[in-house]
């Protein structure tokens, strides 16, 4: 079966309310003089919480064919827990997607492969497609290869999750991140096929061939193409590259 492509621009801690609803306009203008086909190349944003309402009203009013979804969700529904933020609410803001596992949160805020499935299920619970980020340091690299850390923090990650469940994977070796130095098309393919092979054997070849495995880490406009002919790859996680118009557009536009 033909994967969708997943254009997914991480935001990050970039952009107040005010410029999300710039920058969100700025890119559904574009791709409309593109006349971009959203059937055929899906493309989300990943905004900061405080700019996920103003987004909502912006691609409700507007009727964007754009997606989003945040960039952390909390493992409980409500209580006493301070500072975090429910699949609840985000399912009620119109959220589509939640980025779980980031590695950036792996290193920042200490999130364990436990962490990640909890908030892998809280995501199902509320209808929210997780985007669970996987991948190895330059320290894993060496010692373990590219595709063993990885393929255990899927398996964690998916552990007892219903095979049915729609679920978006992203391999993100952690020393290509923001670094400029992307993996390069063959690096990413073998360890996105490891990636599918996992999840082939633990939740059944159905779910493995439906499910979108995108590379992230120092994805630009000028090499996307080369990662999207590899048969394993299905698009793309995009930090720095979502923040310029023009350039976020040229991604999503890859063909
Ligand atoms: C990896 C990626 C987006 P960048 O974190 O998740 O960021 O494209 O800036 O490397």
């Amino acid at each position: 079966a033909a994967r969708r492509p997943l254009m997914a621009g991480n935001w990050k801690l970039n952009f107040d309310h005010l410029q999300a609803i710039a920058f969100v306009q700025k890119v559904a203008w574009t791709l409309k003089d593109a006349k971009h086909d959203f059937s055929d190349v899906e493309v989300a944003v990943f905004p900061p919480f405080t700019d996920l309402r103003s987004v909502q009203t912006l691609v409700d009013a507007d009727k964007l064919e754009l997606h989003y979804g945040a960039q952390d969700v909390s493992q409980h529904d409500s209580g006493a827990h301070t500072g975090e933020i429910s699949g609840q609410f985000l399912s009620a803001l119109g959220c589509d997607y939640v980025i779980i596992g980031h590695s950036e949160r792996r290193a920042d805020h200490g999130e364990s492969d436990e962490v990640v499935h909890a908030k892998a299920v809280a995501s199902l619970r509320h209808g929210l497609t997780p985007v669970i980020c996987v991948g190895e340091t330059a320290e894993d690299l060496e010692q373990h290869g590219a595709s063993a850390i990885p393929v255990a923090q899927l398996g964690a990650a998916v552990a007892e999750l219903p095979k049915d469940a729609e679920l978006v994977i992203a391999y993100e070796p952690v020393w290509a991140i923001g670094s400029g130095q992307a993996a390069s098309a063959e690096q990413a393919e073998a360890v996105c096929k490891a990636l599918r092979e996992k999840l082939a054997e633990l939740h059944g070849q159905e779910q493995a061939d439906r499910t979108r495995i995108l590379y992230g880490g120092s994805v630009k406009a000028e090499n996307i193409a080369g990662f999207m002919r590899e048969p394993n790859i299905d698009g793309a996680l995009i930090g720095g590259a979502s923040l310029k118009v023009d350039e976020f557009c040229s991604i999503a536009r890859f063909r």
